[in-house]
């Protein structure tokens, strides 16, 4: 069940792939208003989690905030599941009764998708706390925005994911913006890493543009994890092209700083690297592509088909129910 600590690379472009055509889908699907509440998409952040996810085993967790359709695809949630989620339909990895904001999975270890601005990290700690307990060597993957970094429960979080020496890896996708905010304004901060010093947490700074980079920094530090438990703080330097969500125009970006970005592609990035040693061909990456493009789009046509949750069930999944032996 636990794949090799490190995943074939053209399997990675390929993941990457799905998740850019996969949002470009939801993004025409917002649009057409075929999905409800809130859609904040991953679009230019995709290193980041492949990276992640490439660097890790299948049974360590992952939880994440709101921008979380990559993270779900990264690990495993099929296209259509995740397609019929946003779609508000029975079929949905939350049985529909999520939306984009709240995509989960046990069965693959992904912790959710949560909408309120740091509120995942205790629960991080926690997810951490019970693997330190059982004596497992899992590690936790917690995302988290840079608008987190300033929220009291992150705080609380950090002082006991210290104190307890929790195997967490506390990855701030520092895309530079919460919402319409720039980073400069919103920190009292030169660079987001020196949070983690505060609390006596080892951090790096990693570029998130390449996927290469983060896979190799996250191995390295699940590795040192898994033989003595204790956390680390890594601030992944990425960027979303796409406004905070489908609402935001994202006109408090100049052009030029995004065209910098779009230069600089995480997906562009892995193709050269991988064309350049002889990996991959253009015959190679279109048939990638175009297998993207198709999974994308044979979601829609699930996500529509599928059926509605019946009434009856809509309070069915928010208490655990003892399974009646
Ligand atoms: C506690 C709380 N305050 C405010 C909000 C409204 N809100 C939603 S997203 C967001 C910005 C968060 O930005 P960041 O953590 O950098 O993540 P990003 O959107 O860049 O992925 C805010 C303020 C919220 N969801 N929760």
């Amino acid at each position: 069940m636990q794949r090799p600590e490190q995943r074939d690379e053209v399997e990675m472009l390929a993941m990457m792939l799905l998740i850019r055509r996969f949002e470009e889908r939801a993004s025409q699907q917002y649009q057409a208003q075929k999905i409800g509440g809130f859609c904040h998409l991953y679009i230019g952040q995709e290193a980041v989690v492949a990276g992640a996810v490439a660097a890790i085993r299948d049974d360590d967790y992952i939880i994440t905030a709101y921008r979380d359709h990559g993270h779900a695809l990264a690990r495993g949630i099929s296209a259509n599941a995740c397609m019929a989620e946003l779609f508000g339909k029975s079929t949905g990895c939350s049985h529909g009764l999520g939306g984009s904001m709240h995509f989960f999975d046990k069965k693959n270890h992904m912790y959710g998708g949560h909408a309120i601005v740091g509120a995942h990290v205790p629960l991080a700690a926690g997810l951490a706390f019970a693997s330190k307990y059982r004596e497992e060597d899992r590690v936790t993957l917690c995302f988290f925005g840079d608008g987190a970094i300033n929220q009291g429960s992150f705080h609380e979080a950090l002082n006991l994911i210290a104190l307890y020496k929790l195997p967490v890896i506390l990855i701030c996708e520092n895309n530079l913006f919460a919402m319409g905010t720039s980073v400069k304004r919103s920190t009292s901060l030169k660079q987001i890493v020196d949070r983690a010093e505060g609390y006596d947490i080892p951090g790096d700074i990693v570029d998130g543009m390449n996927f290469r980079e983060v896979r190799d920094k996250i191995a390295e530090v699940a590795a040192s994890i898994r033989k003595d438990a204790h956390p680390a703080f890594l601030e992944v330097r990425t960027y979303r092209y796409r406004g905070h969500s489908m609402s935001d125009p994202a006109s408090y970006r100049t052009k030029d700083e995004l065209e910098k970005y779009r230069l600089d592609d995480p997906i562009i990035r892995l193709r050269a690297q991988l064309t350049r040693e002889g990996k991959l061909t253009n015959e190679q990456f279109d048939a990638l592509d175009k297998k993207a493009k198709k999974a994308a789009l044979e979601s829609v046509k699930f996500a529509e088909e599928s059926p509605e949750l019946p009434v009856a069930d809509v309070y069915k999944y928010v208490y655990y129910e003892e399974k009646k032996s």
